[in-house]
C-alpha cells in the first residue's frame, strides 16, 4: 500500500460465452495483478446474452481496470450510476458478473468460502426442490415418487395441458375437446383449461401422496389476475409449499387483493430487476418467498441486502435456480442459502456432464440437498479452452423467445 494506493488492481474484465448443454451462459472473469488471482461471476441473461457481453466488454471493463478489487461495495455503487440510466436486466447482469467475481476474489484472498464472509453456515446443506413434469397426472406422480425415493422432500409439479403449449411440461393427453388455433403454426395457450387442470392435478397428488411431500407449482405469469386468484384459493386445501408467479410483474398490485383471500403461500419475483418492484411488497408482507434471479438484480451485494430486508418481515428466500443460471450463479445462490437465516428453499438444476467439466467445482447435489465443496471463494472454476468448444447454438432469434398466443392469435406473457 505505497502512497496510500492499493497494491492489488483489476487488470482485466472479460466475458466468457459458452453453452455446454445447449443453454447460453454468460460468465465474467475479473483478473488481477496478483498472479493466479481472479474471480468468476454469473451474468447469464439467456435471452439477450450478447447485449450483456457488450455491457461488460465495452463499458465495465474500461471503467474497472486499475481499480481495487477489494472495494466491492464501492465498485457496485459507482458502476450502478456510471450509466446514469440503470436497473435494467442487461446492465444488472453485467454488474452481477463483476460483483460475484469480486466476492470470489475476496474469498480466495481470505482463504474462505464466500458463505463464511456472509456470516458462516446457518445450516449444514441446502434443501432443494426438483421439477416433476408429465403429460398425465399419473406421470407427474410417478416422477414425484422417483424424486422422493432419491431423498427430495420438495417437488414442483407441472402437467401438460392437452392441445396447448404449457410451461414446465410437454404434451398433455387429450381428455376433452381440443380447440384449434386460427393459425395452426403458432404456440398456443388458454388460461381456463390450464386453471381447471391444475386444480385437478393437485387433488390427484394429495390423494396419492397424502402429506408425505411438499408440493410447489409455477404459474409463470400466464393467466389473467382474477383467474390467478381463483387458482390460489382453490389450491389452498392442497397445502402447497408455494405457488409461484401468479401475477406478471406488471400486475403485482393484485397481491393486495389476493392476500386477504387465501393463505396459499406466494412466491414471486424472478422477473424483478429494480428494488422499487420489491421493497414496497416486502414491507407490506405481500408474499412469502422471494424468487429473485440474483444476476438480474446485480449480484451478491444487492441480494444479501435483500435477504436481510426480507428476514425482518419473515419472508423466506427461494432464489431462482434454473438451467439458465450458470454453475457460478448456483454457487452464489448456495453461499447465500447457507448463510442467510431466512432461507426457504432452493430450486435445483442438475447440470449435464459437459457443463460440469467446463465448470470444475460445480455445487454438489446429493440426497435432495446442495452442498458446499468448502473451497475458497465461490469454489468454482472454468476451463476456458473447453468452454470455447461449446459456442452458442445457431438460433434464428439469438436465444430470444418466440411468442405464445391465445387461440385467436393474441400474444400472452410467457
Ligand atoms: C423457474 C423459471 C424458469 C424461467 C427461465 C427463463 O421458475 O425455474 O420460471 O424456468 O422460465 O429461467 O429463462
Ligand atoms: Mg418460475
Amino acid at each position: 500500500m505505497a502512497n496510500g494506493l492499493p497494491a492489488l488492481k483489476i487488470t482485466n474484465v472479460k466475458t466468457i460465452l459458452t453453452a455446454p448443454d445447449g443453454i447460453r451462459l454468460v460468465v465474467v472473469k475479473v483478473e488481477t495483478n496478483e498472479p493466479g488471482l481472479y474471480g468468476l461471476g454469473c451474468a447469464t441473461f439467456t435471452q439477450r446474452p450478447l447485449a450483456v457481453a457488450t455491457a461488460v466488454d465495452e463499458y465495465l471493463k474500461p471503467f474497472l481496470i486499475g481499480k481495487d478489487p477489494d472495494r466491492i461495495e464501492d465498485i457496485f455503487q459507482s458502476s450502478f450510476v456510471s450509466s446514469y440510466w440503470r436497473n435494467g436486466p442487461v446492465l444488472n447482469n453485467a454488474m452481477s458478473g463483476v460483483d460475484m467475481a469480486l466476492w470470489d476474489i475476496k474469498g480466495k484472498r481470505a482463504n474462505m468460502p464466500v458463505y463464511q464472509l456472509l456470516g458462516g453456515k446457518c445450516r449444514n446443506a441446502v434443501a432443494l426442490y426438483a421439477h416433476a413434469g408429465g403429460s398425465t397426472f399419473e406421470q407427474v406422480g410417478d416422477n414425484i415418487e422417483k424424486f422422493m425415493d432419491q431423498g427430495y422432500r420438495y417437488v414442483r409439479a407441472q402437467v401438460g395441458i392437452p392441445g396447448y403449449s404449457t410451461y414446465g411440461s410437454g404434451g398433455g393427453k387429450p381428455t376433452g375437446r381440443i380447440w384449434k388455433p386460427i393459425d395452426p403454426n403458432q404456440e398456443t395457450f388458454e388460461p381456463t383449461p390450464y386453471v381447471n387442470t391444475v386444480i385437478r392435478l393437485f387433488d390427484y397428488l394429495r390423494n396419492r401422496f397424502g402429506d408425505d411431500v411438499e408440493l410447489l407449482h409455477d404459474v409463470h405469469e400466464r393467466i389473467p389476475p382474477i383467474q390467478a386468484i381463483t387458482l390460489a384459493k382453490e389450491l389452498e386445501k392442497y397445502r402447497l409449499f408455494f405457488l409461484e408467479d401468479v401475477f406478471a410483474p406488471e400486475d403485482i398490485e393484485y397481491l393486495r387483493i389476493l392476500r386477504p383471500q387465501t393463505s396459499t403461500p406466494i412466491a414471486i419475483s424472478e422477473l424483478f430487476n429494480n428494488a422499487i418492484e420489491y421493497v414496497p411488497m416486502i414491507k407490506d408482507r405481500l408474499f412469502d418467498f422471494i424468487r429473485v434471479h440474483i444476476s438480474q438484480i446485480g449480484g451478491i451485494s444487492p441480494a444479501r441486502k435483500l435477504a436481510a430486508l426480507c428476514e425482518y418481515f419473515n419472508i423466506r428466500t427461494a432464489w431462482h435456480g434454473p438451467g439458465d443460471v450458470s454453475p457460478v450463479g448456483h454457487a452464489a445462490n448456495l453461499a447465500l442459502d447457507l448463510a442467510c437465516y431466512n432461507f426457504g428453499i432452493q430450486e435445483q438444476h442438475v447440470f449435464g456432464q459437459r457443463t460440469r467439466e467446463v465448470f470444475p467445482g460445480c455445487p454438489e447435489i446429493r440426497d435432495g440437498y446442495m452442498w458446499s465443496n468448502e473451497l475458497p471463494g465461490l469454489g468454482i472454476d472454468i476451463d476456458e479452452e473447453l468452454a470455447k468448444k461449446f459456442p452458442f447454438p445457431e438460433h434464428p432469434l439469438n436465444g430470444g423467445w418466440a411468442p405464445i398466443r391465445r387461440l385467436d392469435g393474441t400474444v400472452i406473457r410467457p
